[in-house]
């Protein structure tokens, strides 16, 4: 039956919504997270529309499950959800799922402050530390990340000729860095983010295949990432990432830090070692550091971590009742 009863943990990560759903959740069929993300996406989709679309959710909502291992190693394993989807890997939603697990104990660690996480793009590991009952840090060494295209042209309606980079972090990002046609983020609305992002975004996966080299299932140019100047003090740069139909990451996105440095790196501004401090469109702080070399396939990548921090807002004990016309949600 399409109904049911979640208990959800509530949080935001450096001001972007994480939804951890804690119980409720059906058990997934597959020996990793990558073949459990497509059970879950062709048998429990209506979960994830029902949880993020309104009127439970909103077009910014994001999520996850946290489910066991699926490797010895592992101390859990998680699935993340939002509104366009379940994706390989989502940062933010890392922070905010071990931020939320640790606190409220869902989690036991093999090794206190530090997490060993099967997620659909692969494993990644996890340093936290704690003040008492509190997660004030999560620094995540994310998935191996590269810079897939350079210097794509592509020829947006409204905007004219763009030419992009695509690095994957985790999700792969078109990154559109200031040029005559875009005047950097500092004279760009969010409006025009969320205007513009859709119509990259269909541009760029018309030019250039995006399939990872060694998971087929992970594909396409999903996320936009324009940039900008930071006006924070100790920042490298500034973003707005765009995912899903109308969302701007309010965090600076875990992937997209991850996929900007691969970037940085192969464009000789970022060596191994180096820390690169990211800005979100509301100000927000993530601090990431190119950890070391890598490869992805035939790519030179790079194995990059970053840190930030969450909050936990509140408990949400959340009904799906398939009588109320809206169960699964909608969107405006
Ligand atoms: O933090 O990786 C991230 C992310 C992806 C989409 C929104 N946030």
């Amino acid at each position: 039956m399409r109904e049911g009863t979640f208990f959800c943990i509530d949080a935001h990560t450096c001001g972007n919504p994480v939804r951890l759903v804690a119980g409720g959740y059906p058990a997934l069929q597959g020996s990793n997270m990558s073949e459990k993300r497509q059970d879950f996406l062709a048998h429990h989709d209506w979960i994830r529309q029902a949880l993020m679309f309104e009127p439970r959710g909103h077009s910014m909502m994001s999520g996850s499950v946290l489910y066991p291992p699926c490797s010895e190693q592992a101390d859990a394993s998680i699935l993340f959800i939002e509104t366009s989807g379940c994706l390989p890997m989502c940062g933010h939603g890392t922070i905010g799922t071990v931020t939320s697990a640790i606190e409220h104990g869902l989690i036991s660690p093999k090794t206190p402050g530090k997490l060993i996480l099967d997620v659909p793009a692969g494993q990644i590991r996890i340093d936290y530390e704690q003040n008492g009952s509190k997660v004030e840090k999560v620094r995540i060494y994310n998935v191996a990340s590269y810079l897939a295209h350079k210097d794509v042209t592509i020829e947006v309606e409204g905007l004219g000729e763009l030419t992009v980079d695509v690095s994957y972090g985790g999700n792969y990002y078109t990154i559109v860095d200031p040029q005559a046609n875009f005047p950097g983020l500092e004279s760009f609305s969010a409006d025009q983010v969320l205007h513009y992002s859709p119509r990259v975004r269909e541009a760029i996966n018309k030019v250039v295949d995006c399939v990872h080299p060694l998971d087929p299932t992970v594909r396409g140019a999903s996320h936009v990432m324009w940039t900008g100047q930071p006006t924070r003090p100790g920042a490298h740069a500034r973003n707005a990432v765009f995912y899903g139909d109308r969302a701007i990451d309010r965090s600076p996105c875990g992937t997209g830090t991850s996929a900007r440095m691969a970037q940085w790196v192969a464009r000789g501004k970022l060596a191994i070692g180096d820390e690169f401090v990211h800005e979100s469109i509301i100000g927000s702080l993530f601090v990431g550091r190119v950890e070391s070399e890598a490869s992805v396939g035939d790519y030179p990548a790079i194995m990059p971590s970053v840190q930030g921090w969450a909050r936990v807002t509140g408990h949400n004990t959340i009904w799906v009742d398939s009588e109320d016309p809206y169960a699964y949600g909608f969107e405006v």
